[in-house]
């Protein structure tokens, strides 16, 4: 059977409330023209931030899901995984990168795991060696700096210079995937922009890109930000369009958020600027780290 829109196996949570994972995978890429297709790894009564969720893990259910998509014979021209319901779905998520992809397959791992210094309420602390090893099946990591900390077995460090940047994401293509990306990196020039930095292993160049700080954290930007730059890639952009694709988004979605007063438990308003996505890049804020 012939598809004529590329397809993208999903493996994230699904979240009733506060809009991240799967309820925000899922609208990005589908309006970036792609089919998704959602492998939910737990379904949540919300984000693990907000007190008393609650969480459905489906490790029991993912074999079976698994079994019958291998049986129909499905193909996928993205894998994209991020928060994993338990450490062991690291595992199937890797049988899975084996099952599906071939050499074409761009494979996108976000380890989603960790903030602030911190692994998330839900997380063990055998999913740090898990991610880890998944990381080292993707061609993409996105790591924040807590979790590229936790994975390199190192201290969240306060502030990066531009040269300690360029080594952490060595370090971390040594561990397998060719383009590593790092987000909400503490770059000390510059406080009042956000920083992410890649480095593409084919070409040996790193990159940064960064948009303007807002005085508030939002959830979900990590999400938002790795389904840009996934569907971006997929499209064709090279690394640093995809980068500044990704972060105008997060920009412009934080930018219409941060207008609103009294919203509930820091979500992004991602219905108001969903439609942003198909601006041109508007500006380049890329550059090399030399
Ligand atoms: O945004 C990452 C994320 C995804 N899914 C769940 C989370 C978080 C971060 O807190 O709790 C359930």
């Amino acid at each position: 059977m012939n598809n004529p829109l590329p397809r993208i196996a999903a493996i994230h949570d699904l979240s009733g409330f506060g809009r991240c994972s799967l309820t925000v995978v899922i609208p990005i890429l589908s309006t970036m023209g792609f089919e998704v297709c959602p492998l939910p790894t737990a379904v949540l009564s919300t984000h693990t931030a907000i007190e008393g969720f609650k969480l459905f893990d489906l490790t029991d259910q993912l074999p079976g899901f698994i079994e019958h998509w291998k049986a129909i014979k499905l193909r996928f021209n993205a894998i994209y995984s991020g928060f994993l319901g338990s450490a062991k779905q690291a595992g199937m998520v890797r049988d899975f990168i084996k099952s599906f992809a071939d050499e074409d397959t761009l494979v996108v791992v976000d380890p989603v795991m960790a903030d602030f210094g911190k692994l998330y309420a839900s997380m063990p602390p055998e999913m740090i060696g898990e991610m880890r090893s998944l990381s080292s099946k993707a061609k993409v990591i996105t790591p924040n700096i807590t979790e590229a900390a936790f994975m390199l077995d190192r201290e969240v460090p306060e502030s990066l210079t531009e040269e300690q940047v360029k080594e952490w994401l060595k370090a971390l293509a040594d561990l397998g995937p060719s383009m590593p990306v790092i987000t909400s990196l503490p770059l000390k020039s510059n406080s009042d922009r956000s920083f992410v930095a890649a480095f593409n292993r084919e070409d040996g160049r790193f990159w940064l890109a960064g948009r303007p700080q807002v005085p508030t954290q939002y959830h979900g930007t990590g999400d938002i930000f790795s389904s840009v730059l996934t569907g971006s890639l997929l499209q064709g952009d090279s690394l640093p369009i995809a980068l500044d694709r990704s972060c105008q988004f997060v920009a412009s979605a934080i930018q219409i958020t941060f207008g609103y007063s009294g919203l509930d438990h820091h979500e992004i308003l991602l219905e108001r600027s969903i439609n942003t996505l198909h601006a041109p890049v508007t500006y380049a804020s890329y550059r090399l780290i030399p």
